[in-house]
């Protein structure tokens, strides 16, 4: 009986302990029949199911067909390959952008599907969110334990460093690295207002685990921690860990997205109260001491 998790070797994936975690070349999620035929050969019990076509704000936007075509994909496939293998519990990761654009705050769980999601990502969230129905619907109809988590924005060591396609905290890290290097300006995209949660990878594994091993309910827990940082904010802690002492200059003619997206984490510190979240300081300092020990061979 073996534990998989998809995505293994991405940003989430590459924190959790697990039996299995194949690459690309060795389970291709695309192909369903591939999927039950991994499954059952490999005796697999339980899911963390991580991978997914995911980018930042800007990836989001250029690919929108892309990103809903892959992620309703792989999606509908773990799922219905687990159902046909009878893993015993799967659980899958959406996103807070999961959520509509016009929410109430803090967002919880029962507005996932209560209007638009904000229209930089909307085909990334409308995937997302299928996994919130596909796991119901089996749950429903073939008692399926499968459970769905809803994290923040993710950051932490394995990361995507590619400029145009990345998340802003590498993205962020390797521009600095940029801006030091050859005495330019560290260039953030947007006004810098905008304000996002962060979640260290190894915290989102730990919970991912507690999950896994302790919550049967269908409805999605929230990963979250409970302070929203600036953009703004992040640059200057990036610069200051980094040892920047340049400008930092604001590129408006990129987006901003969402204003804020603070989500409602009651359940996790209730069902985890002594759980302790990685301060965004001594994150940043570990993605970054990752990334200069790393970056001959990171992903970009
Ligand atoms: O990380 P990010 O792309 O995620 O952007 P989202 C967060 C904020 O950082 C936005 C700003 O306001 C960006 O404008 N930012 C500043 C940058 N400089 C940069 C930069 O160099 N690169 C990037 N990428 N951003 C994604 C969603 O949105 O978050 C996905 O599109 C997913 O669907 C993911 O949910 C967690 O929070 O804006």
């Amino acid at each position: 009986m073996s534990l998989l998790v998809t995505g293994g070797r991405g940003l989430v994936g590459s924190a959790i302990e697990a039996d299995l975690k194949p690459t690309h070349a060795e389970l291709e999620l695309m192909d369903l029949d591939a999927v039950e035929t991994y499954l059952k050969a490999n005796n697999v019990s339980k899911i963390i199911h991580c991978a997914a076509k995911v980018g930042g704000i800007k990836a989001n936007m250029d690919q929108l067909g892309a990103f809903f075509y892959a992620n309703t994909i792989i999606n509908t496939n773990v799922l219905e390959g687990a159902r046909r293998s009878g893993v015993e519990k799967v659980v899958s990761f959406m996103s807070t952008c999961v959520f509509p654009d016009d929410a109430t705050y803090p967002l919880s769980p029962d507005q996932v599907h209560n209007g638009e999601p904000h229209p930089s990502n909307y085909a990334y969230a409308y995937a997302k969110r299928m996994l919130d129905v596909q796991s119901r619907a089996y749950r429903d109809q073939y008692g399926c334990n499968f459970v769905t988590v809803i994290p923040c924005n993710i950051y932490g060591p394995h990361d995507n460093y590619d400029l145009e396609n990345s998340h802003v905290i590498p993205a962020l890290i390797r521009k600095c690295e940029t801006a030091i290097k050859d005495n330019t300006d560290f260039v953030i995209w947007g006004s810098g207002k905008p304000w996002r949660e962060f979640m260290y990878s190894g915290d989102v594994a730990e919970v991912a685990t507690w999950v896994l091993n302790n919550y049967d309910s269908p409805i999605p827990f929230i990963m979250s921690p409970d302070e929203e940082v600036q953009i703004a904010t992040i640059a200057q802690s990036i610069a200051t860990v980094m040892g920047f002492n340049g400008s930092i200059v604001y590129d408006n003619s990129y987006p901003d997205g969402q204003l804020k997206k603070p989500s409602d984490n009651s359940v996790l510190k209730t069902c985890m109260p002594n759980f302790e979240f990685t301060s965004i300081q001594d994150g940043l300092t570990k993605a970054i001491d990752w990334y200069k020990e790393n970056k001959k061979d990171i992903r970009s």
